[in-house]
């Protein structure tokens, strides 16, 4: 029998312990899951960052660890773990972020906003905005994520340019790459949206300098993570109207601290780390499809590169 442990806050044990052994059980795989192994004795890690184990150096058996999130900038350091640690890739979390970052993106778009605030019995001045055609979309790391909303965004006619690490070929989308494409990425984009993992390149990607390259009064949007962002760089940029408004949905420090002045600013939209839930019913098919693997000598999938930090 396989021993799985599964190491993550209890409110996840009660949302994934029956998903994951309905799986395991369709899957044909006999095992033990429980929040409580013998390290030593331990086939496999379910994981989450904010969960229980933080050093695997007694778990000798363990053949991977699976996070059940999707970045894992938290992790990929950790000195005491030397098994394959596989990241969550997931269709639902996928498209998730996907309807997220087009609903705030079409808000912007459109300029919702001007119409939904202004229910005071004034007939304002009709402000057409322009196609999707004329508002070009610049999307920061198009890899599961970041690719699946560029192609959402193409469907409705924005004109999409992705940028990545390592040269990429997403259709539909211009796709620039390494520190000469970001500039051409950033040059005049109308909407800029984040989709990196956190690493020591992507820091503070978004800054004074880069922020100044977009057109003026740009929309940022930021699902990917907070240290992407110079939180000062934006504040001065969304001051002088460089960028008209700012939707973050992740922060340097979580929850963002009740004094930090994106509350506060009105070209800001703070949402609590929401754009894209894992959900436990396709989260523990792949996860026991990555045990599957394991089990009959495949290799796992969506495995963790650590020397380059995702
Ligand atoms: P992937 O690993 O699939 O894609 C990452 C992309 O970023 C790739 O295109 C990669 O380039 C690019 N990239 C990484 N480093 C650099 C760099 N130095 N320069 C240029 N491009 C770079 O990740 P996902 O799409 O699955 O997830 C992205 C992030 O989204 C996660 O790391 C997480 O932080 C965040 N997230 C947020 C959620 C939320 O609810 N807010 C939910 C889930 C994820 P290349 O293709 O060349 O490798
Ligand atoms: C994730 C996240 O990484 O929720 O999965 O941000």
């Amino acid at each position: 029998m396989l021993k799985v442990l599964f190491s993550a806050k209890p409110a996840a044990w009660e949302e994934y312990h029956a998903p994951l052994n309905a799986a395991f059980a369709a899957a044909g795989l006999d095992v033990d899951l429980s929040r409580d192994q013998v390290p030593a004795e331990t086939d496999y890690i379910v994981f989450a960052p904010n969960g229980p184990v933080k050093d695997f150096a007694p778990y000798t058996k363990t053949k991977a660890v699976l996070s059940l999130w999707a970045g894992v900038e938290t992790v990929v350091d950790n000195a005491t773990l030397t098994q394959p640690l596989c990241r969550l890739v997931d269709t639902s979390l996928t498209q998730g972020m996907v309807e997220w970052v087009t609903g705030h993106a079409l808000r912007h778009h459109l300029g919702i906003d001007a119409h939904i605030h202004g229910q005071d019995g004034i007939w304002r001045d009709q402000i057409t905005p322009p196609l999707a055609k004329a508002r070009p979309v610049t999307i920061l790391g198009i890899g599961a994520l970041g690719a699946a909303c560029g192609q959402a965004l193409t469907a409705f006619g924005f004109p999409v340019t992705g940028w990545s690490r390592s040269a990429k070929d997403v259709p539909g989308l211009r796709c620039l790459h390494g520190d000469d494409g970001l500039k051409a990425a950033l040059t005049d984009a109308q909407i800029v949206i984040t989709l990196l993992p956190q690493t020591p390149q992507t820091g503070n990607i978004l800054n004074a300098d880069s922020l100044a390259l977009l057109a003026k009064g740009a929309f940022v949007i930021n699902p990917g993570r907070g240290p992407l962002i110079d939180d000062d760089a934006l504040l001065r940029a969304l001051d002088s109207g460089q960028i008209a408004h700012a939707t973050l949905d992740v922060f340097r420090v979580e929850p963002l601290p009740a004094d930090h002045p994106f509350w506060a600013h009105p070209q800001v939209t703070v949402t609590p780390h929401i754009a894209a839930t894992t959900r436990a019913e396709t989260a523990a098919e792949i996860i026991v499809d990555n045990i599957r693997r394991g089990e009959t000598g495949r290799p796992f999938l969506n495995v963790v590169d650590r020397g380059r930090g995702y």
